[in-house]
């Protein structure tokens, strides 16, 4: 088949077993970096899925988008570019960024205390800008302006010397610099009508992402928002061959669900957004540290989740049969913000002991037992136990779980870690939660 659009039937050709490894990486790391990290600025005002589209766009949380938000007339973006940098062109920041104090193998090394299994840089985000030497950029790429570094390598290097899986993020939907459209403040428009959707681009993007492939071999291919409509085919740069060319390069090979109706080994949800899709039998939710992916140096402890709500959140991620993806967002220097460094190092403490538990956890069968909210109990299961995750929002310092002492040996369930002890009751489990823990209290209840 050659250039005519794909059916359906031929996208189902490219289906296939999630490979073990994938199964068993409960939890990414995402990294948003680029000119963006520059400015690093945006209104922090709320997590996507819960602001209407009008407010989203003028107002847009995401420092990565500030080439879009500066340019709404009107926003406080704009205005802030205006009086912070006297309205220069975007493209400044690029060489203002210089990423002098990068230091990929210490990234790396945070990523793996923190739990990690894979970690999925930005290659080229929506600005067009590109963190390797991409074919067709030109100058414009972090290898010939800016840092002067191919970023992509050092981070696939220095991610697989520590033995994690590298995921590739691509904006196959938007490049502002490619194919310019006026500024985005409807979804509608991201998703359709100013989208690039050309031969043109479609063979300009299919070229980077073969060149990704070819040079990094990574895990998994994330591509963002769709994939140009004229590349959607089987055939010379078609998205089907990219697609059969990424696993015959990689069998083991992952890709999301960003590229329009066509293919993908798992759905993704982002923030609030997209959660019908968590019902799909595999899936990931991402968000940040904060309300941005890219660094925003407006936010603060009051918008940052801790290590402990983040290990929560995986909890709940994983109790419902997803992955999580979380984002760091460096500063243009290299550096990770010290509210993320600390986040990620709080949730390390506890995956030190808890990520045995999420790793292959798959979620407890309805009925056996209920989450809750304050007590915090998520629970998973691991095939002849069930394991129950244990905290108090609220601050309280025990909690009582009714379960059926039939389907549980309870004098035999066991606390582990430093997050609280267990005793059997009559009709349950009584946990009492010690101070200062890292996490959730994990509670190992045998099934009977
Ligand atoms: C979104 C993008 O628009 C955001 O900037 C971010 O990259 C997120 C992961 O995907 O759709």
């Amino acid at each position: 088949m050659t250039d005519s659009t794909a059916t359906p039937e031929d996208w189902n050709k490219l289906s296939r077993a999630v490979p073990e490894w994938f199964q068993n990486a409960p939890f990414g790391i995402f990294i948003h970096w680029g000119a963006y990290s520059v400015p690093a600025w945006a209104e922090p005002i709320g997590a996507l899925g819960t602001i209407e589209d009008h407010e989203w766009f003028t107002h847009n949380p995401y420092a990565e988008w500030y080439y879009n938000t500066i340019r709404i007339d009107g926003s406080p973006a704009q205005q802030h570019h205006r009086e912070v940098f006297g309205g220069e062109d975007y493209d400044a920041f690029l060489d203002q960024w210089k990423a002098e104090q990068f230091d990929p193998a210490d990234w790396a090394e945070l990523f793996k205390f923190a739990g990690a299994d894979y970690v999925v840089p930005t290659t080229k985000h929506h600005d067009g800008i590109a963190l390797w030497d991409a074919p067709g950029t030109g100058e414009r790429n972090t290898v010939h302006r800016g840092p002067r570094r191919d970023l992509i390598g050092e981070i696939a290097r220095a991610v697989d010397d520590k033995g994690l899986k590298l995921g590739l993020y691509y904006s196959g939907g938007l490049d502002w610099h490619v194919r310019p459209f006026p500024p985005h403040v409807t979804s509608e428009s991201v998703h359709d009508t100013s989208r690039p959707k050309d031969a043109g681009y479609a063979e300009y993007a299919y070229n980077h992402v073969v060149d990704l492939v070819d040079k990094y071999q990574p895990d998994v291919l994330w591509n963002d928002i769709e994939w140009p409509d004229a590349g959607k085919h089987f055939g010379e740069h078609g998205l089907g061959t990219l697609f059969e060319h990424f696993y015959s390069i990689n069998p083991q090979g992952v890709v999301n669900d960003r590229w329009g109706a066509t293919h993908k080994d798992y759905a993704t949800s982002e923030y609030e957004a997209a959660r019908e899709n968590e019902s799909e039998s595999e899936w990931e939710n991402c968000r940040g540290i904060g309300f941005s992916f890219g660094y925003n140096q407006v936010e603060g402890p009051e918008q940052s989740l801790t290590g402990r709500q983040l290990a929560r959140h995986l909890t709940d991620v994983v109790s419902r049969g997803g992955h999580f993806l979380l984002n760091v967002g460096p500063r243009a220097d290299g550096t990770i913000p010290e509210i993320q460094r600390q986040a990620l190092t709080g949730l390390g403490e506890w995956m030190a002991t808890a990520k045995q538990y999420l790793v292959g956890a798959r979620p407890l069968q309805d009925g056996m037992a209920a989450s809750s909210e304050d007590p915090w109990i998520r629970w998973v299961d691991r095939g002849t136990e069930a394991v129950a995750f244990v905290d108090s929002p609220g601050g309280g310092t025990e909690a009582a779980i009714k379960l059926d002492a039939g389907r549980f040996s309870l004098s035999q369930a066991v606390a582990e870690g430093a997050g609280g002890t267990v005793e059997a009751t009559g009709d349950g489990l009584n946990v009492t939660l010690l101070p200062d823990r890292p996490g959730p209290a994990i509670i190992r209840v045998p099934k009977a």
